[in-house]
């Protein structure tokens, strides 16, 4: 089973993914190693592991303790890759990372296909630690590696009309089975409002702990939106889009009135289930109170002001 909470063990990336993925990433990051150093640590179990190295540390960053590794990495939210905890990390090896590219399209001046490596230069990342926190009440301490989702929006120089952007998970039932039945509408979509994705906190995370994204964790690159419940971070991103309105989002579609287009995490509005005023971090005993906006309303309640936040869930 590898439904495992609380202790850490000792396996790492290169045994839970296949070797050809783990090569793949091993040559991205000698492609980084002008950029940001690389080195080659030996694990444990003797593998050689490339690691990012002189990653920059980015604002924001919680000091709370971290979540262990082999947690992060075994107990995932991943429904292309099954819906139990422990699916995404064993299926995670039918996923292809490389190459990989990101169509960008709508209301932008420089729209086009990008690949991976043409959008991501390693010069670009820093690490953030970030807490996220599920709507199903568990949360998670992360040292994210990337960069801010805003500085590429910047780059694809968005028009006027421009007020959402839409993003898209990777739609191939081969490579990620959980894809093969309707369990959500495929493929899974999510959106932000322009201004929520150029705020600074927003990132696009391409790795974590210093070692390239696994990929029940969102390989190659994710976001993650640290004020708004786990599922805004939307995993293996290969479309964005910048448009008017509102787009759809995958788990609104689903069950509207449980998830709304905000879903910023918010302890005084209850999901129709179930309370949101406390969470348990994974690897902790007792509950923690849930915080406005997961701890970030200094940050980010301003881009919310005179919004009915019950309304507006
Ligand atoms: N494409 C896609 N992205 C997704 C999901 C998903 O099922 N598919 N699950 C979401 C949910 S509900 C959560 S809590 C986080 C979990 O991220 P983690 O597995 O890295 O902890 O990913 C989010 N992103
Ligand atoms: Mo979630």
């Amino acid at each position: 089973m590898l439904i495992k909470i609380g202790r850490p063990n000792d396996v790492k990336s290169s045994e839970i993914t296949p070797q050809s993925v783990f090569m793949d990433r091993r040559r991205f990051m000698m492609a980084a190693a002008a950029g940001v150093g690389l080195a080659s640590v030996s694990l444990p179990g003797g593998a050689p592991a490339a690691k990012f190295e002189g990653v920059v540390k980015g604002p924001f960053g919680t000091d709370e303790e971290q979540t262990p590794f082999e947690d992060v990495t075994r107990y995932n939210n991943f429904y292309e890759l099954g819906t139990g905890k422990g699916d995404p990390a064993r299926n995670a090896a039918g996923l292809k990372t490389r190459p990989w590219s990101i169509a960008v399209g709508g209301q932008v001046a420089k729209p086009g296909t990008y690949d991976f490596d043409d959008l991501v230069k390693p010069h670009m990342l820093e690490e953030r630690v970030y807490r996220l926190r599920c709507v199903e009440a568990w949360s998670m301490v992360v040292p994210w590696v990337g960069f801010p989702l805003g500085d590429v929006i910047k780059r694809l120089e968005p028009t006027s009309k421009a007020r959402y952007v839409a993003f898209q998970t990777l739609h191939d039932p081969e490579q990620m089975p959980g894809q093969r039945r309707a369990v959500i509408e495929w493929p899974y979509v999510e959106g932000l409002r322009l201004d929520e994705a150029m705020h600074p906190l927003a990132i696009l995370a391409v790795g974590m702990y210093g070692e390239m994204m696994p990929n029940q964790n969102g390989a190659p690159i994710r976001l993650v939106v640290p004020w708004k419940y786990g599922f805004k971070s939307i995993k293996s991103i290969v479309r964005m889009d910048l448009v008017e309105h509102m787009p759809p989002t995958a788990w609104n579609k689903q069950a509207p009135r449980e998830y709304g287009f905000y879903s910023n995490v918010n302890p005084t509005v209850d999901h129709p289930r179930w309370s949101q005023r406390t969470e348990r971090r994974i690897g902790e005993f007792l509950r923690r109170e849930t915080l406005m906006f997961n701890g970030y309303a200094e940050e980010v309640a301003s881009l919310y002001a005179g919004m009915d936040l019950a309304k507006n869930y």
